[in-house]
């Protein structure tokens, strides 16, 4: 009798193992999205920097599929964040800081709205960085005022939040541990998780990191980290490298920012760099913080983990300081997804395919088995993830009409070359309407504006048509509000100045 008790209680025990297994295995997966603010491609060694240290994020590097030719279709926090929220480009979104809001209509197809609706409990942190409002009304300083709604839990902020934990009102208990903010994100996402896993529920927790953004205040417990470290500088670093580039990108505030913010002199250079980098380490140091409790729990392995940035950063590139434009690194990012369903030796390690911000949203809704919605521009990058030589998107454009109007421009990218139209003129100052063709694959630093040189004639014609298609598509499916409707004019390369004017 005794016997086959136990022969039964080890059966049902076997039986009910292979629930749990099963069961863990057709789980919903969890997000975690880590989103940091300003951090440019060249920051990690997988992007080809020797001098920076991230052990966490090569962690990621190390299990997930690191994207090499990663772009924000808008290169600035406010319209990246709306993009990358909506899965829409900025003429759809209609959201960029000096024209207005983001209506209430894209966000209700925002990843976080759909996912909510599925089942998830949704988490955010960090800067939100875009209002939601119909009346066009920039709403200034109430970003997320009216989002952190739609989240179950929210230790967001308005505006540009603050590396003081203290001073952000829905972070300030975590102020005594983590008195500074990017650690202290770190310790709110613990919280979540662990809120989440007690209710027995799929999450999806977007952390927006404010880190390496201005203020340049890094966690002083870092302080030692690059204290010994000389960073090397780019091929295409000082303003000698920017002489060949087109006059309007020397017109806006990334040009003075050069001298101002001391990328000229060597001393002042390390410095910014090490600082820069610091800021960096201590996300890192947060996502490290992150990803111990995952395993802590059990749940790394049904926890689909994404890391990017919303924008660039020059650091002296083309003599250049800061972001907003469209050449390399001003625009292009880390991005690195890291899905521990699939098995690692069939996972794809790397790939140059195509990807832009857009995409972030659709991968998210597909990884939690949400159909896109056709508003979307964004696509799934999963399909790269499973598949070698797999492209998801033919061209991605970059979309810059934010700032000064002599640095507008619409530039679009296929999987080899980069267009950019300058569409202002100055005659009295020689400046014309200038069109800009880069070979990225084998300049990636953008030395050689191709546009003149017959051999590409080819090319260029090829660039031109997927230009005038990017343009078509502003013209049909772009909002006619915050003063979007006239670049379908100004960026048109057919119109003359005159008539622009
Ligand atoms: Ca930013």
């Amino acid at each position: 009798m005794k016997k086959s008790t136990l022969r039964i209680g080890t059966l049902i025990l076997i039986i009910s193992a292979s629930a749990i297994v099963w069961a863990q295995k057709n789980k919903t997966p969890n997000i975690i999205f880590f989103f940091t603010d300003d951090q440019a491609y060249d920051t990690q060694k997988a992007y080809g920097n020797p001098n920076t240290k991230t052990p966490n994020m090569d962690k990621l590097v190390d299990k997930g599929t690191v994207f090499y030719r990663h772009y924000n279709t808008t290169a600035i926090c406010m319209a990246s964040r709306a993009n990358v929220m909506t899965g829409q480009y900025e003429y759809k979104t209609g959201c960029n800081f000096n024209r207005g809001a983001l209506g209430t209509k894209q966000w209700s197809t925002s990843y976080p709205i759909l996912l909510r609706q599925a089942g998830y409990r949704m988490g955010f942190g960090g800067k939100f960085g875009f209002a939601i409002s119909d009346d066009g009304s920039k709403t200034e300083n109430k970003e997320g005022e009216i989002a952190r709604h739609d989240f179950d839990f929210w230790v967001g902020g308005p505006g540009q939040t603050s590396y003081v934990t203290s001073q952000n009102k829905t972070l300030a208990k975590y102020a005594e541990k983590y008195p500074h903010s990017t650690r202290a994100y770190g310790a709110a996402t613990i919280d979540f998780i662990r809120e989440s896993t007690n209710k027995n529920k799929p999450f999806c927790m977007s952390v927006f990191f404010k880190a390496p953004h201005r203020p340049v205040k890094p966690d002083p417990i870092f302080d030692n980290i690059y204290k010994d470290t000389d960073f090397r500088k780019l091929p295409n670093y000082g303003r000698k490298a920017g002489e060949h580039l087109a006059p309007q990108s020397r017109m806006g505030r990334q040009y003075p920012r050069f001298f101002q913010w001391g990328y000229d002199k060597e001393e002042s250079y390390q410095n910014a760099l090490r600082k820069y980098n610091q800021l960096i380490y201590g996300v890192d140091y947060a996502i490290g913080m992150v990803l111990e409790e995952l395993k802590r729990l059990k749940i790394d392995n049904n926890t689909v983990i994404i890391l990017s940035s919303d924008n660039g950063y020059f650091n002296g590139s083309h003599g250049l300081g800061s972001k907003v434009l469209p050449y390399e690194e001003g625009s292009r990012v880390p991005l690195i997804i890291v899905d521990p369903r699939i098995k690692n030796d069939k996972k794809i390690k790397k790939t140059y395919a195509l990807s832009g911000n857009v995409d972030i949203g659709a991968t998210i809704l597909d990884v939690a088995g949400i159909k896109i919605p056709s508003v979307y521009d964004g696509k799934s990058l999963l399909p790269i993830i499973n598949k070698p030589n797999k492209q998801v998107r033919k061209s991605l454009p970059i979309i810059q009409v934010w700032g000064p109007k002599e640095t507008h421009c619409l530039t679009v990218m296929d999987e080899e070359y980069k267009y950019i139209y300058w569409y202002f003129q100055n005659e009295d100052e020689k400046i014309f309407a200038s069109e800009e063709l880069f070979n990225i694959k084998d300049d990636p630093y953008e030395m050689v504006n191709l546009v003149e040189q017959s051999d590409y004639n080819l090319q260029l014609t090829k660039m031109r048509i997927l230009y005038d298609e990017q343009l078509k598509h502003w013209k049909k499916e772009g909002v006619k509000r915050n003063g979007y409707e006239k670049y379908v004019v100004l960026f048109d390369r057919n119109i003359k100045w005159d008539q622009k004017k």
